[in-house]
């Protein structure tokens, strides 16, 4: 049988480089399959090199919170094109987007913008380290933050263990000081605390943990973290890469009403292009370089095209608040409706989401954590979703990555999916 142009692709794409794919999630090891070279997007949409059409629920990882192919974006993209790509020196552009991040996010009062999430969550780690003159930091097992060094932990196993290394290349100096607590759990954090609180310089907390599938925090959870911090004089990092800009304008600390320290944003504050930014309170951010004695740096930070991505992106949802009590309406219905599919096959199941945020999950037990993610069926979930790419159903390739929605997913485009999802599901258990 002839290769499609995707197979085609990737057998070229394996040759040149490392798996065939820029970022290890996109090549569908976790289930099992050959990636699809996505050739075009428009609204909720995205199109193959064969031709073939998705609904899609990765919608990039979540950049693209307003549909693929936004007028709003792209014309203001085209626009700071034609005036130059890259300048490398200050532009009016950051100064809008600064201001907007600051308009939007009550607690920054004062933020910078770098390339990617990952830049971002290394960079805050640094001045709240620079801040508090301390070294250790606590994460929490199942949230990701990016791959810099000191957060490629693996999954400690209690209050005693301090950070090894879960990539090679890691040096165990790098993560001796990164301590990992339990998501949900109080009194992980707490054991940490009371060993050697005064050594804590932060707790960076996915305040909905979306790299576990998706984890919302149980009530008094984000509150407790924040107020172990002040007890111990520790600051609270959110990593709101995901959540930022996506719950509602001021992201998940304005959905909980919890006010971190610092903030990192990434994906939707880039509109589809590189962006990524931390802020927080003026007194921590008055210590990053050139102002203060922590050092951090980009060439092309605060890009201008990707400035202009952003600040159309951001404007639009600034400007129209009702867009996300919409979203989120309509996906808390489309959660609901999928709870309604799977409780009538009988089959086991859980289904997590916050506002635009969801993961279906095959298992008993409410997922609360790494752990309990873990435990669900995760061969059922990599043949539910092969499926469902087959039924033109573009699903992340993992159970540990979220579903996201956009504005681009009208009622009529929810209720087209439950229908494909409910005849494959429905066929699909004949068959297992
Ligand atoms: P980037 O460096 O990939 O822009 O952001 C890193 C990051 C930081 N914090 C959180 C909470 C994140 O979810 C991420 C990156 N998210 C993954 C998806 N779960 C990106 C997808 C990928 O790695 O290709």
């Amino acid at each position: 049988m002839e290769m499609t142009r995707s197979e085609a692709l990737y057998q070229k794409a394996v040759q040149v480089i490392p798996g065939g794919v820029n970022s290890p999630v996109r090549a569908f090891g976790s289930i099992g399959a050959t990636p699809k070279f996505i050739k075009s997007a428009q609204g909720a949409c995205l199109y193959d090199e064969d031709g073939n059409q998705y609904i899609d629920y990765v919608g990039s990882w979540g950049p693209m919170i307003l549909g693929h192919g936004s007028q709003e974006v792209l014309e203001k993209v085209a626009d700071a094109c034609r005036r130059g790509l890259s300048f490398g020196a200050a532009t009016a552009a950051e100064v809008e987007m600064a201001e907007l991040v600051c308009g939007m996010v009550p607690s920054v009062e004062m933020v910078r913008m770098v390339n990617s999430g990952t830049e971002a969550v290394m960079s805050a780690i640094r001045v709240a380290r620079g801040y508090t003159r301390r070294d250790k930091i606590v994460k929490f097992t199942g949230c990701y933050h990016g791959h810099s060094d000191g957060l490629l932990v693996r999954a400690g196993s209690g209050a005693m263990t301090f950070g090894s290394p879960d990539s090679l290349g890691v040096p165990m100096g790098y993560t001796q000081d990164t301590l990992s607590a339990d998501y949900n759990s109080l009194e992980s954090v707490e054991a940490h605390f009371a060993r050697c609180g005064e050594e804590i310089a932060a707790v960076i907390v996915e305040p909905v943990a979306a790299n576990m599938g998706v984890v919302p925090p149980m009530p008094g959870f984000l509150e407790g973290l924040r107020s172990l911090c002040d007890r111990y004089g520790a600051l609270l990092v959110f990593d709101e890469v995901i959540t930022g800009f996506r719950l509602g304008p001021d992201g998940a600390q304005g959905y909980y009403h919890v006010t971190p320290d610092i903030t990192t944003f990434g994906k939707v504050i880039g509109g589809g292009m590189p962006v990524g930014a931390y802020g927080g309170r003026r007194e921590v951010m008055e210590l990053v370089a050139p102002l203060g004695g922590v050092y951090q740096a980009g060439t092309l930070s605060g890009n201008p095209v990707a400035m202009a991505a952003g600040i159309a992106q951001l404007t639009a949802l600034k400007e129209h608040p009702e867009w996300y009590v919409q979203l989120n309406e309509r996906a808390g219905r489309f959660f609901q409706a999928i709870r309604g599919i799977l409780g009538k096959l009988g089959l086991p199941y859980q289904v997590n989401n916050v506002g635009s945020l969801g993961c279906l999950y095959f298992t008993e037990e409410a997922v609360t954590d790494y752990e309990s993610a873990k435990a669900s069926d995760t061969e059922l979930f990599a043949q539910y979703c092969k499926g469902m790419m087959a039924q033109g159903i573009y699903l992340a390739p993992s159970q540990f990555e979220a579903m996201f929605l956009s504005m681009s997913h009208t009622e009529e485009i929810l209720q087209e999916t439950l229908g494909i999802m409910e005849k494959f599901l429905t066929f699909f258990l004949q068959k297992i």
